[in-house]
C-alpha cells in the first residue's frame, strides 16, 4: 500500500461546534506555519481549496440538549460536498478546521465514497475526549463533543443522517487514542456500542507502540484510513493552542512514534487536523508542532527502515 501523493487542503474556519472562541483562526494558523509547503517537501502534490464559506458564531446558548445547531449542519454540509470533491478527484482530503464537529461532514463524505467504490473504512480518533456524547449525556450542549455519537447515529437526526444513509460507521469501525477526559454518561455510551478506546493508561502500561500495533492490527490492503488528529490530544505543556486542554497526553515523541507507524502503514487516505485555536497559543507553536508531525505522518523519519 502506497499513500495517495495528491493532497488537497480544505479550510474550515469556524469554532461554532465550541464553546471557546477561536478555532476559526485554525486554518490560516496552519498555513502560516508552513502546512503546504512542508507537505511538498515530502514528495506531494499540494493544492489548497482556500476557506469554505459558513455562518458566523451566534454566541447562544443550549437549548434542546445542543449549541448552534443550525451553524454546525451548515459547516458539516459543506466539509460534506469539498470532502466528497476532492476524494471524487482522486486527491488525499485534509481538512483542517476549525472544531472538531467538522469531523460529520469530513467522514460522512469518506463513508460514503468507501462504499462506492468497495473499501473497508477505519477510523482512528486521535483525542483527549471521547466526543461520544448524545444531547441527553453531554454537560456542554457543545457539538464537538458528540461527533463520534452521531456517525454511530445517536443525535440530532440533521447530522445523524447529513450524508444520507445513517448510521455511517459501525463502532467495530472506530479506535481511540490518546482518551483521558469522558463524562459520566458518555462512558456508559462508549461502553455500550463498544468502542475501542486506547486511553491515556493503556499508552503508558503498554506504550504507544503497542497501543498503535493493536489499532492498526485489522488495517489492510483493502482499507481506507481515516485519521481525526484533534490536536488537543497532545499533552497541553506542548499543545497549548487548544480549547479544551487536559493534562496527561503524550508527549511530542509518542506522538511523533504514532505518525511514524501511521505512516508505514501506507493505509492513509483522509485526514482532520482539527481543535488548534491561535487565539490561546504561544507564537503559533501548537500550528508548527502540528505541522512538524504532518510531516512524520506523510513519511518524513530519521533514517530508512526495512
Ligand atoms: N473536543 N466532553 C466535553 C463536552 O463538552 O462534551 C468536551 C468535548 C471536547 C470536544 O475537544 O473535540
Ligand atoms: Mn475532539
Ligand atoms: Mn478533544
Ligand atoms: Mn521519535
Amino acid at each position: 500500500m502506497t499513500t495517495n501523493r495528491c493532497l488537497t487542503l480544505i479550510g474550515a474556519p469556524t469554532d461554532v461546534g465550541a464553546s471557546v472562541l477561536g478555532a476559526s483562526m485554525g486554518p490560516d494558523a496552519l498555513r502560516i506555519a508552513g502546512i503546504a509547503g512542508a507537505l511538498r517537501g515530502r514528495g506531494l502534490q499540494v493544492s489548497d481549496l482556500g476557506n469554505l464559506p459558513g455562518p458566523g458564531n451566534p454566541q447562544a446558548p443550549a437549548s434542546g440538549g445542543w449549541r448552534h445547531l443550525p451553524e454546525v449542519t451548515a459547516w458539516c454540509q459543506a466539509v460534506h460536498v469539498a470532502t466528497a470533491g476532492v476524494l471524487q478527484a482522486g486527491a488525499l482530503p485534509l481538512l483542517m478546521g476549525g472544531d472538531h464537529s467538522l469531523a460529520i461532514g469530513s467522514i460522512s463524505a469518506v463513508a460514503a465514497h468507501c462504499r462506492a467504490s468497495g473499501r473497508r473504512l477505519k477510523v482512528l480518533w486521535l483525542d483527549a475526549h471521547a466526543d461520544a456524547n448524545t444531547p441527553a449525556s453531554s454537560p456542554s450542549g457543545n457539538l464537538h463533543g458528540m461527533p463520534v455519537a452521531c456517525l454511530l447515529g445517536q443525535g440530532p437526526q440533521q447530522l445523524v443522517e447529513l450524508g444520507g444513509a445513517a448510521p455511517v460507521l459501525s463502532a467495530r469501525q472506530i479506535t481511540q487514542i490518546g482518551v483521558r477526559s469522558v463524562d459520566p454518561l458518555e462512558k456508559q455510551f462508549v461502553n455500550r456500542q463498544g468502542i475501542v478506546v486506547h486511553d491515556m493508561r493503556a499508552i503508558d502500561e503498554q506504550g504507544m507502540r503497542a497501543v498503535v500495533q493493536q489499532a492498526l492490527a485489522d488495517v489492510d490492503e483493502h482499507t481506507h484510513l481515516h485519521v481525526s488528529f484533534d490536536l488537543d490530544c497532545l499533552d497541553p505543556s506542548v499543545a497549548p493552542g487548544v480549547g479544551t486542554p487536559v493534562r496527561g497526553g503524550p508527549t511530542y515523541r509518542e506522538m511523533q512514534l504514532c505518525m511514524e507507524m501511521l505512516a508505514d502503514s501506507g493505509a492513509l487516505a483522509s485526514l482532520d487536523l482539527v481543535e488548534l485555536n491561535p487565539a490561546l497559543d504561544t507564537r503559533n507553536q501548537t500550528a508548527e508542532l502540528a505541522v512538524d508531525l504532518l510531516e512524520s505522518l506523510f513519511g518524513k523519519s530519521t533514517l530508512v527502515r526495512p
